[in-house]
């Protein structure tokens, strides 16, 4: 973690947890209610900034204390009035941090109430900076960005709201708001950084370690003959293997033929088609999508585990329609 502060406020976190479970265990059942009275929810505070958080906690005479935890900083009161001074660190991360107010009830049980702030900094930037490996191997993964400030003070900008991410090419890695790459395809391509008028570019190289893996077109049937004019479903099955778990697939990821075909019904159906006793996975593919044409031999599925293994199996076919031998 780039940032200092993080573990040491882990820490203070949870010893205040911990004194609190321990001092209050004998508390008898009472219905008690916390609530974060101001900041609003969603209130946009500076790094550097003292920030006064109020917390109702109700009946008074039943709350043994209050604890305000953040990533930023944290806090705890025995007695009332619950009004915290709570300094946001100067070099804060950017971005949406969460606030919550407890009341320990005992051992493991407490009530709570949370809200978000917003940390965001009107100090100008000078540079940005990308602290990640260039090379994505695996199918997801985020960006971290870090600005210099004209107070001298770098922080990170991943997830400030200012902060927009553009991929240069979607089709090899798309990008999310808060900077997750997603590798689409293999390939390589870059993905801009803006925040406040400064970019970045980040090389990305999508690169997968494919598992091939068996699958049977129209299980059950050879030859896998394909009516190129039928509106129907073609089904394929992954077939599971002793090393290999089909079921483990996640469908929404497959693709299908030359035309990437989604899955027809946004599911796999587990079914064991091969009759050896481990249950492989079906899924549907509407024939129109798959963009298989005359002449093609053979067609191929691509797509991820729920670990993110890629993986890709191919059958033979035999086209038949309107235009083919
Ligand atoms: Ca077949
Ligand atoms: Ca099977």
């Amino acid at each position: 973690m780039p940032h200092s502060w993080t573990p040491k406020r882990r820490l203070a976190t949870l010893l205040a947890l911990t004194s609190f479970s321990i001092a209050l265990a004998a508390t008898q059942a009472a219905v008690i209610t916390v609530r974060i009275v101001s900041p609003a929810d969603g209130t946009t505070v500076e790094p550097g900034q003292i920030l006064e958080v109020t917390v109702d906690a109700q009946p008074l005479d039943q709350v043994p204390g209050v604890a305000v935890l953040s990533p930023l900083t944290s806090d705890f009161k025995t007695t009332p009035p619950f009004v915290f001074s709570l300094q946001i660190p100067p070099d804060a991360p950017l971005g949406p941090q969460p606030l919550t107010a407890f009341v320990g009830l005992g051992k493991d049980k407490f009530v709570d109430s949370s809200i978000t702030l917003r940390v965001e900094t009107v100090t100008p930037v000078i540079g940005l900076h990308a602290l990640t490996p260039v090379l994505f191997i695996a199918t997801k993964r985020g960006i971290s960005v870090s600005g210099v400030f004209a107070d001298g003070l770098t922080r990170n900008v991943t997830r400030s709201r200012e902060t927009i991410y553009t991929s240069g090419n979607p089709q090899v890695a798309t990008v999310t708001a808060e900077g997750l790459v997603e590798g689409i395809d293999p390939g390589a391509t870059t993905i801009t950084v803006s925040y406040k008028g400064k970019s970045i570019t980040v090389p990305v190289t999508v690169k997968f370690q494919t598992l091939t893996v068996p699958i049977d077109i129209k299980p059950g049937e050879t030859p896998n003959t394909i009516n190129l004019a039928a509106q129907g479903v073609i089904p394929v099955a992954i077939l599971s293997t002793a090393d290999f778990d089909a079921t483990t697939v996640d469908a929404l990821s497959v693709r299908f033929g030359p035309g990437k075909a989604i899955e027809a019904h946004q599911q796999g159906h587990p079914e064991d088609v091969n009759a050896d006793g481990k249950t492989d996975l079906v899924l549907h593919f509407n024939t129109q999508d798959t963009g298989i044409q005359c002449g093609q031999t053979s067609a191929t599925l691509t797509g991820f585990t729920t670990l993110g293994q890629r993986i890709s199996g191919s059958d033979a076919i035999r086209p038949i329609g309107p235009g083919c031998p």
